[in-house]
């Protein structure tokens, strides 16, 4: 007697655990199921969001190559509108693309606003960090990068400047990682190396803004002299660390 109750309160407890076993995740699945389509936030879609990189030096830190007064407008006044303008710009159109990237290799589908303003952003982000107060030269892997592209690190220089000082009007200069060769060129406005529409395109190791709210303030209409100043504040250290 004593042995068959213990029998049948093990089966009957055994049931008990199927039946909430089965009936837990069950009603967990039920309950997840409703959150997810409920629940607003989950619906929205991921949006990129544009932001400016805290800036790695002080105003002052890249004189005398770049003015204190320069560097703050510069990075305070037209690179945070870059930043307003793009996000605006994302909302409104209702720019779904996750990743800056994605943005970028995508800018023929973009309005100019999305387009100029994103690569603002995105060119000014690179730009402060390939520079820094001191600068030097390009050694190890790098310098033999250069010399087995450019010849020497002179030729590289003087290929560069012609880059910047024949770019009509606003844009940049890049030298950039086309598939293990360097190669130096240019882009108007905020355009850059990443983009579909570009003509020229490669992985960005270097950058040199050459509209004139760059320089105005200090070298007005000498844009050469900027250039050559310029060379004092590369970070070529964060050059190397972009060719991979
Ligand atoms: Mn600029």
């Amino acid at each position: 007697m004593k042995k068959t109750n213990r029998r049948e309160f093990i089966q009957t407890t055994v049931k008990a655990t199927v039946i909430t076993t089965i009936g837990v995740p069950f009603m967990a699945c039920a309950s997840k199921a409703g959150k997810e389509t409920d629940d607003p936030e989950k619906n929205t879609l991921p949006v990129l969001t544009f932001s400016q990189i805290k800036l790695p030096y002080g105003y002052d830190a890249l004189e005398p190559s770049i003015d204190t007064l320069t560097m703050d407008i510069h990075y305070n006044k037209h690179h945070a509108a870059y930043v307003k303008n793009v996000n605006e710009a994302i909302e409104a159109e209702k720019i779904t693309f996750n990743t800056e990237l994605e943005f970028l290799s995508n800018t023929s589908k973009l309005s100019a606003k999305a387009r100029n303003n994103g690569g603002g952003v995105w060119n000014h982000n690179f730009f402060w960090q390939v520079m820094k107060p001191g600068g030097g030269t390009p050694s190890g892997k790098l310098a033999d990068a250069i010399n087995g592209s450019f010849e020497s690190f002179e030729k590289f220089k003087e290929q560069f400047t012609t880059a910047a000082m024949t770019r009509f009007g606003s844009g940049w200069a890049w030298l950039v990682n086309d598939n293990g060769k360097l190669k130096i060129g240019s882009t108007p406005n905020q355009d850059n190396p990443l983009m579909d529409i570009s003509d020229f395109k490669g992985t960005p190791l270097l950058a040199l803004d050459v509209w004139e709210h760059a320089y105005y303030l200090k070298y007005q209409n000498k844009r050469n002299e900027y250039v050559a100043n310029w060379f004092n504040v590369i970070n070529w250290d964060e050059v190397a660390s972009r060719l991979k």
